[in-house]
């Protein structure tokens, strides 16, 4: 019989040709790099007190803030815990540490203390930067060191509660900081927590020239994928700034770009609604669930949303219904989607839609596969590569993706394999115009409005619970949020317990979004001969049910 063998690689590019990446500059120089012509335009602007930091002036205390990190002992190669919502503060904080060489760590500050200790643990931080709000949160003797003693923790706001140090003290006495430490491109400047296709969530360390790459590969070149202008454009920042969602394509993009960035601390439909139109908002990154408010809350016809001119959705995939109904409420705009992946450095692919020179879209598409990088899509059965309109495992490859997971060999090998590419665990095809299309998941991860629930998380609390043997844990579609998660349940032999108490269970140990939406008893987790549990199997069951 005939062997067989692989078919050749069939790689997808950009639509829109490479360009020169200067991924050899640290981020902040990077970032900064045309600080003289920008100096005088509006950089930040804080929707909570309307204050506007001009390009100069955030320069400055992102360098004032790097001297006050230093003075408390950040040093090269350092984490710092960035627990903070949308604020100058975020970014002084995280801009100050890449000058130093050190890296952050975003997280939810709705997550409870325990979550909270997991990352800063596993992250290895040397220092939490926070508001006043959620030092509580921090204060937890059992679990983290004594604050001012073990743990230094920074807040942002006027009065810093007893034993932290207060932000603007410090950053306020320091000088400029002069000499830059001898930062590398290779040196990681962002530690994002995600569980990529399998697992409990991990660091994802992303470096200077990781970033970098990325960032250009959306607004650089004479033809950008994500035309922003400079000193023109206005762009909201309502998603979080922890997700890289947020922190790649909205700060650093605008950053890089010379746009202003809008931030706002948390979402409120209507605050939203007022800060667009007292803005000038141009370019609005959402979510779906966003878009679904945007679509059909009443409170929308109130406002002057005229000034919009992209809104960009990603972190979740986007109905055609949804797509036409928002195109109705906000007709001038562009309306497209970014593909991206914590991993993947995040952006994987972009609509060229939004580019200096646009091209149209298919409605449902997530895009063209960035600049500068190959995308591949295989069987995930057999590896093999798949042509265009053939659905498989989408992979990237690019100066773009992580270096890898910190300190978990084994988990970066299963994503990264030996030729480079990552392995993204979404499903999806490459159409004849070069277009991205997501059609379905094979990894665990189960989306929330865009927030990962890492199945592996929950399945471990519920095997804690002394009333029950097994459990798993999966998606299950829902209107509003996308997904939700639901669990299948194995109770102990003589338990009665019911999905009242598993959920109350659960919900005391994590931040709202991981909450079970549902609970299902049954006799045994279906699983295959190795013990993995057949997931998919669980989602048929929920989705004949449904
Ligand atoms: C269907 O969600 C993100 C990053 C999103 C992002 C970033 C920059 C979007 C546009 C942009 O410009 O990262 P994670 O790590 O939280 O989640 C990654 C997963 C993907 O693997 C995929 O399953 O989120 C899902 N996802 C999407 N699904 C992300 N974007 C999309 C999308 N459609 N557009």
């Amino acid at each position: 019989s005939a062997a067989i063998h692989p078919p050749e690689t069939v790689v997808f590019k950009s639509r829109l040709p490479d360009i020169d990446l200067i991924n050899y500059l640290p981020l902040h120089t990077y970032c900064f790099q045309r600080l003289s012509e920008f100096a005088d335009f509006a950089c930040l602007i804080s929707a909570a007190d309307g204050k506007v930091y001009s390009f100069a002036e955030t320069h400055r205390l992102c360098r004032k803030a790097a001297a006050g990190l230093a003075k408390l002992g950040v040093r090269k190669g350092d984490v710092i815990m960035v627990l903070l919502q949308n604020s100058p503060e975020f970014i002084f904080t995280f801009m100050g540490g890449s000058m130093l060489g050190a890296a952050a760590t975003t997280a939810n500050p709705f997550t409870t203390p325990a979550e909270i200790y997991k990352q800063f643990e596993a992250a290895g931080a040397k220092l939490v930067v926070t508001q006043s709000v959620y030092v509580d949160k921090l204060r937890n003797e059992e679990i983290f060191p004594r604050i001012g003693e073990g743990l230094t923790v920074v807040t942002t706001d006027e009065v810093a509660p007893a034993g932290c140090t207060s932000f603007w003290e410090v950053v306020g006495a320091a000088e400029e900081m002069e000499e830059e430490a001898a930062v590398e491109a290779d040196d990681l400047v962002a530690l994002p927590f995600s569980s990529g296709t399998t697992g409990l969530p991990k660091g994802v360390m992303l470096t200077h020239k990781n970033l970098v790459s990325s960032i250009a590969q959306q607004v650089d070149g004479d033809n950008p994928n994500l035309h922003l202008k400079a000193g023109e454009d206005v762009v909201l920042c309502v998603l979080p700034l922890f997700h890289i969602f947020a922190l790649n394509s909205v700060l650093l993009c605008s950053l890089r770009a010379g746009a202003a960035t809008v931030l706002m601390p948390k979402f409120e439909m209507g605050v939203m609604l007022q800060v667009i139109e007292r803005h000038r908002v141009s370019m609005a990154a959402v979510v779906p669930p966003l878009v679904l408010a945007l679509a059909k809350n009443p409170e929308v016809e109130k406002y002057d949303l005229s000034s919009i001119r992209i809104i960009l959705s990603g972190a979740a995939p986007l109905g055609k219904e949804l797509e036409d109904a928002l195109r109705n409420r906000v007709p001038q705009a562009i309306l497209g989607q970014g593909y991206g992946m914590t991993e993947a450095g995040p952006v994987l692919s972009m609509c060229p839609a939004f580019a200096k020179h646009p091209t149209p879209v298919k409605s449902g598409s997530c895009g063209s596969v960035v600049r500068n990088a190959e995308m591949k899509v295989v069987d995930p059965d057999t590896g093999f590569s798949l042509g265009r309109n053939k659905s498989g495992e989408i992979c990237i490859r690019g100066p773009q993706i992580m270096k890898g997971y910190l300190n978990d060999i084994d988990a970066t090998s299963k994503t990264i394999d030996i030729e480079g590419w990552l392995h993204t665990g979404d499903i999806g095809y490459v159409d004849d115009d070069d277009e991205v299309f997501i059609v379905d998941r094979v990894k665990e991860l189960i989306k929330y409005k865009g927030f990962q629930v890492p199945p592996a998380e929950l399945e471990s609390l519920l095997i804690s619970h002394p009333e029950i043997v097994d459990a798993a844990v999966v998606p299950q579609k829902d209107v509003t949020a996308g997904e939700v998660p639901a669990a299948f349940v194995v109770r102990a032999i003589n338990s009665d317990i019911n999905e009242e108490a598993i959920k109350e269970f659960i919900s005391k140990q994590v931040v709202f979004y991981k909450r079970l939406q549902r609970v299902y008893f049954i006799h045994s987790i279906p699983k295959s001969a190795t013990g993995k549990i057949l997931r998919k199997e669980l989602r048929a069951k929920l989705a004949s049910a449904s």
